[in-house]
């Protein structure tokens, strides 16, 4: 069997076999792919399919849910509520933990999920896409409590985002290196065209919303000011910015040539606690980039460490190449022992 001719089932049947993951897993996430098929099927007729807009209604976020959305979610739930192998769901959309009908066998998985990430990018026909986390449970809960899902990254046992670009792709990680996987419309599969992805650990590029500079912290101004000086200033070296608007965009171009994303705490957003939410985009990405051999950090913490205490809590998000994340966090320790007089 030729590389690219491996198929996203045949891959996890041949990765059990070698890693012996669980049954159920493989069963998830064949569900999840599934999902991501049917989303992009929607997303690919755009305007000719009256999918666009977006409704009247909001989501826990406060924020307006576009049509694709709700869409999105829905397909999310369909196909993977009927696996049999979940306990619970979480998705950016609905405000409330989602139990599994009771005419579907439970399992001890927890899938979540924001289903269509980057969505005010949909009527202008930029990428997006969904990004999922799975967790384990240690067997089939009697009733799902908060407790249940609120689980620091860590203990993520496979995450992974599809984009739905150019092409449209799945990128997943079980805890044994990052494989990307093109969808081929001819037989409606996605195929391994990504083996063994490894983020390079130097950035040419930054991605931030620098319209917010104004808000940002001193060492997230400073980081910045540094690669804007290039060849002349403190870094020696070009770098250039990109910003989509569309996180799995971002991770996506990172994980393949390097880079950092930051979208940092500031004095606009700090009483949410950042921007974006902990449990399904930080945690599954930061998964993904440390897998890659790169790292996810707050500016002051490891991602995959921090204690969930909601399940739609945000957090600051600096992932990306390993030195450039390493730079920001000293960054951030220097300006706090100066904050609190530690060093001058
Ligand atoms: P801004 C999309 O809404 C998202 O959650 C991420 O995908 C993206 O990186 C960020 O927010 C965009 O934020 O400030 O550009 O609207």
């Amino acid at each position: 069997m030729t590389e690219t001719s491996m198929t996203y089932i045949q891959f996890l049947l041949d990765e059990r076999r070698r890693e012996d993951s669980d049954r159920d897993l493989l069963t998830l996430l064949h569900s999840v792919a599934t999902a991501c098929k049917a989303v992009s099927n929607s997303l690919k007729n755009g305007a000719l399919a009256d999918v666009l807009g977006s409704l009247e209604t909001e989501n826990i976020q406060g924020e307006t849910q576009k049509k694709l959305d709700v869409i999105a979610n829905d397909i999310f739930l369909r196909r993977c509520e009927f696996s049999g192998v979940l306990a619970a769901m979480v998705s950016e959309e609905m405000d409330e933990i989602y139990d599994i009908p009771s005419q579907f066998p439970k399992g001890r998985y927890v899938l979540l999920f924001d289903p269509l990430d980057g969505s005010s990018n949909i009527d202008i026909n930029v990428s997006v896409g969904s990004i999922f986390s799975v967790l384990r449970l240690p067997g089939i809960p009697d009733e799902i409590t908060y407790e249940t899902v609120l689980r620091p990254g860590v203990e993520q046992v496979a995450a992974g985002y599809a984009l739905y670009g150019p092409s449209t792709m799945l990128v997943l990680s079980t805890g044994n290196g990052v494989h990307g996987f093109t969808l081929d419309g001819s037989i409606g599969e996605f195929r391994l065209t990504h083996r063994n992805i490894v983020m390079p650990e130097n950035a040419a590029e930054f991605a931030i919303n620098a319209s917010r500079a104004n808000w940002w912290e001193p060492p997230v101004q400073k980081y910045v000011a540094d690669c804007v000086a290039g060849e002349h200033g403190p870094r020696g070296r070009y770098f250039n910015m990109r910003w989509i608007a569309s996180m799995v965009a971002e991770v996506h171009r990172i994980l393949l040539r390097g880079g950092v994303f930051l979208y940092p705490i500031d004095e606009e957003n700090c009483a949410s606690g950042g921007k974006l939410r902990l449990l399904y985009e930080a945690n599954p990405m930061a998964f993904l980039v440390e897998q890659a051999g790169g790292a996810g950090s707050t500016g002051r913490a490891r991602i995959l460490e921090v204690a969930p205490v909601s399940p739609h809590q945000r957090v600051p998000v600096i992932l990306g190449s390993t030195n450039e994340v390493d730079l920001i966090d000293r960054l951030h320790v220097e300006y706090d022992l100066k904050t609190v007089g530690i060093i001058a």
